[in-house]
């Protein structure tokens, strides 16, 4: 089993320049419910009980979940009236008290594969938690992010649980605002949506209401407008050749060096891009090399601030005769790598033989060369 990877999340000022899209949840403030049974400890009380939430799946735990009715049950703080509807979603009552308890539900993640997997479709995760009065029952709603065999989790983010001690402690029930953004695991096919109800004492009083998941505006991709060979001669292909991964590269030849500790290939790349200020920013390169042997790519980032190729975010990898994919993921203020006012972008590959290679008149073929940019 993969260990769970911990979800970056976004600065907030990067996710405010975000679209939001609709709430992909079904049944997300807990409206749409069969078989009510009124709580027969609470005869008075003929809006609230147990019910099966439709498009929700219990964990067996509880024969059905609890239901609450704002008329029965008013709360002293939560959703606007005008959006919360009529019920909202609650741990009790009597017969699961005790017991921790949580209701899912799956679906497939609306949005294209390849978009998914540039790594920069971001998402928004929010609900109203709570509970009641000094007692710590409470909620929290998990999003996990499952591979296409439904079960690898490739991540997780949660929000809540809201604590007494978050709620003051203040008398009657209270449901907080929650939320959280952050980007789609590589990778990701499915979301399995997870409300849980934790319990503490007497009535189960955690709560929930108004859950919502949203796919924010996805990222723009990249391609150069023009490279510069630094080193090197170039053999065949364009700056065309650079966008997409089809086969049609540039191919880049050792020429001449200056000394043996040079990489022979050093291959700079130009683009534009209209996000001044991305949330997520990486420079994907993918690339082989015409003889077998040891040989390794490095990519950069022009850090315009400093004036500098950026030495934390380099990365480098083996190259071989098959294509490889090498990536400089932006980290920290990422604003640096994009030229203030212009919008400019540079990237550069430098290939190099880390050992004995099969012939001296080696070459390097770049099949892609692009950003990947998201507000
Ligand atoms: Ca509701
Ligand atoms: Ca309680
Ligand atoms: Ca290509």
């Amino acid at each position: 089993m993969k260990p769970y990877l911990a979800i970056a999340l976004l600065a907030l000022s990067a996710a405010s320049h975000a679209q939001v899209g609709p709430n992909l949840l079904r049944n997300p403030g807990g409206e749409l419910y069969r078989n009510l049974t009124i709580d027969p400890g609470q005869p008075t009380k003929p809006g609230s009980g147990t019910a099966d939430f439709d498009y929700w799946v219990s964990d067996g735990t509880v024969p059905q979940p609890g239901i609450n009715d704002y008329v029965d049950w008013p709360v002293n703080a939560g959703p606007p009236p005008e959006e919360r509807g009529v019920k909202y979603f609650i741990g009790g009552p009597r017969d699961t008290n005790g017991k921790n308890w949580f209701t899912t539900q799956t679906q497939t993640l609306a949005a294209e594969v390849s978009l998914v997997d540039t790594g920069l479709l971001g998402f928004r995760q929010s609900g109203w938690l709570g509970g009641f009065a000094t007692q710590n029952d409470r909620a929290s709603y998990t999003a996990f992010f499952l591979a296409a065999d439904g079960q690898t989790v490739l991540g997780t983010t949660v929000i809540g649980p809201v604590t007494n001690l978050d709620r003051g402690n203040r008398p009657g029930t209270e449901l907080l605002f929650r939320e959280a953004t952050g980007l789609i695991p590589v990778g990701t096919r499915f979301v399995r949506h997870r409300l849980d109800f934790i319990w503490e004492n007497g009535f189960h009083n955690g709560c929930a209401d108004l859950l919502g998941f949203q796919l924010l505006t996805p990222g723009v991709r990249v391609a150069p407008d023009t490279f510069t060979v630094r080193l090197g001669r170039v053999a065949r292909g364009t700056e065309w050749s650079l966008a997409e991964p089809d086969g049609d590269a540039l191919r880049l030849c050792k020429f001449v060096v200056p000394n043996a500790t040079t990489p022979p290939i050093n291959v700079e790349f130009d683009g534009w891009t209209s996000l001044a200020n991305p949330g997520a920013l990486r420079f994907r390169t993918l690339t082989r090399t015409t003889s077998s042997g040891a040989f390794s790519g490095t990519v950069e980032l022009w850090d315009w601030i400093l004036g500098r190729w950026d030495p934390a975010d380099a990365a480098t990898g083996t190259l071989g005769p098959a294509y490889r994919q090498i990536e400089a993921i932006g980290t920290g203020a990422l604003s640096r790598y994009v030229q203030d006012r212009t919008g400019s972008v540079r990237a550069r590959l430098r290939v190099r033989t880390t050992g004995v290679v099969a012939s001296q008149a080696w070459c390097a073929d770049v099949d892609q060369a692009v950003w990947f940019a998201a507000p």
